[in-house]
């Protein structure tokens, strides 16, 4: 039985005596990470939007999406006036939004800074940092329209410096795109919008049906068929990652509020029904308080149709013995948006190393990130990846060239040595290359 979310047997063999379950998730393992079915589909799709194009595309966006026809592309006008059809309050929080992204994507491209090196005369060796070219972006519309996913990919994107972002979303069910989204785009800096939803909006930008031609990084998330066809688009493209249930996890001790600690358990629980939440505790009044909030809150919560079975079937509360085992529970748990809300919060920031995003304090919540308030991006690595990757951030469209320039006088230093290990693997024409300029050395070509 899956007594704690997804966490490592072994780990949980070393920490036993070290901690207790107060609530174990519903089910016994965890949402499987790919159907067979779902990836069948889209494989069919893929192959077909890229035999027969376009005429495929608008085929799977009747069929899929009720789309009604017309120009699948919103042209600059319609662009520029979706914030007009958006009430004052919330027009200026996607500006707010957007603008914090972009300042602190900004700032994070501020330190990565090209650089030489010498380590012996005559060889010098570098990185330049270059955008990606020519990027696309998911932005989904479906039960959540998820605004401030445009500020994560495009506005991030372009304050790497990536010359051309272009942008798909559904059409929604009166036709057009949602207005929110699209004035979420704008503000981020997008060049082109296509009102296109899942499978076939990423297999048009990656096969080149829209835009200028095909694109070189597919970013965003979506439903599981998007995921789908990133997953088996990769490779062709890059993507930012594969997301699957946004999860919350919390740490938190007698210091902390349990209808605070709940509330934020509840707001990622809302994403879906197979959305895990998780509370580890050093305080066993406080567990209680928790689970006792959480159920009351439901009674009231508007969306407890979803949260309610999320919570149910992947929630889970452990009481921690000490600062020290709960901080190893969550390490293996490597959750996607962590809250640590204790009188050590430092301590937990200096030793914890496996989150997607990191909140800390009382004060901090996931969906001030959520929404781009905070800055940070909300494109997190889930089910356990926080253990090997970070989320999206300006870095991930930014290639780090290396360049080198050797001299004369670097030449016999690495030839020399190039010579001996081409050599002993047989590589002759490799070792050709060295002696050739060794060679050079005493006046034969090349010269300089
Ligand atoms: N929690 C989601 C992002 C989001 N939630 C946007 C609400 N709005 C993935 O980090
Ligand atoms: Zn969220």
């Amino acid at each position: 039985r899956l007594l704690v979310m997804r966490s490592t047997p072994s780990v949980l063999a070393r920490l036993d005596g070290r901690y207790r379950v107060v609530k174990a998730p519903g089910v016994d393992a965890p949402a499987a990470q790919q159907d067979p079915a779902v990836a069948a589909t889209v494989t069919r799709m893929l192959r077909d939007i890229e035999d027969r194009g376009m005429d495929a595309v608008l085929e799977y966006a009747k069929q899929l999406d009720h789309w009604e026809g017309g120009d699948v592309e919103l042209d600059a006008a319609a662009i520029a006036s979706s914030g007009d059809r958006l009430p004052a309050d919330l027009r200026a929080a996607i500006e707010l939004g957007a603008d914090r992204t972009r300042a602190f994507a900004a700032e994070a491209r501020s330190h990565l800074v090209d650089f030489s090196t010498e380590p012996v005369p005559g060889l010098v060796t570098g990185v330049k940092y270059v955008p990606v070219g020519r990027v696309g972006a998911y932005l989904p519309a479906g039960r959540f329209p998820l605004t401030a996913s445009a500020f994560m990919t495009v506005g991030v994107a372009k304050t790497a410096g990536v010359p051309e972002v272009v942008a798909c979303t559904p059409p929604q069910p009166g036709g057009g795109a949602n207005d929110a989204v699209v004035y979420a785009a704008a503000c981020s800096g997008v060049d082109r919008v296509f009102v296109l939803g899942g499978v076939q909006a990423l297999a048009a930008m990656s096969f080149g049906l829209v835009g200028d031609g095909p694109i070189d990084m597919l970013v965003g998330a979506g439903n599981a068929f998007v995921a789908e066809a990133k997953r088996q688009l990769f490779g062709r493209v890059a993507i930012d990652l594969l997301a699957g249930p946004s999860e919350v996890a919390v740490i938190a001790d007698e210091s902390a509020d349990p209808e605070v600690v709940a509330a934020d358990l509840l707001g990622q629980a809302e994403h879906g029904p197979q959305s895990p939440a998780a509370l580890v505790t050093t305080s066993a009044a406080l567990a209680d308080a928790v689970v006792a909030a959480v159920d009351r809150q439901l009674e009231t919560l508007p969306t407890a149709w979803v949260a309610g079975p999320a919570w149910r079937d992947f929630g889970s509360v452990l009481v921690a013995d000490d600062r020290e085992t709960a901080a190893a529970l969550m390490d293996d748990l490597a959750p996607e948006h962590l809250e640590v809300i204790t009188t050590d919060d430092d301590w937990y920031h200096r030793r914890l190393t496996n989150y997607g995003s990191l909140f800390l304090g009382p004060w901090s919540t996931v969906a001030y990130s959520d929404k781009g308030m905070a800055g940070t991006n909300h494109v997190l690595p889930t089910a356990g990846g926080a253990k090997h990757s970070a989320g999206l951030s300006v870095s991930r469209f930014l290639k780090p060239l290396t360049y080198q320039r050797i001299e004369r006088s670097a030449t016999h230093e690495l030839a020399d040595a190039v010579q001996v290990i081409s050599a002993s693997e047989g590589m002759a024409a490799h070792e050709a290359t060295a002696t050739i300029r060794i060679a050079a050395l005493d006046g034969v070509t090349p010269a300089a």
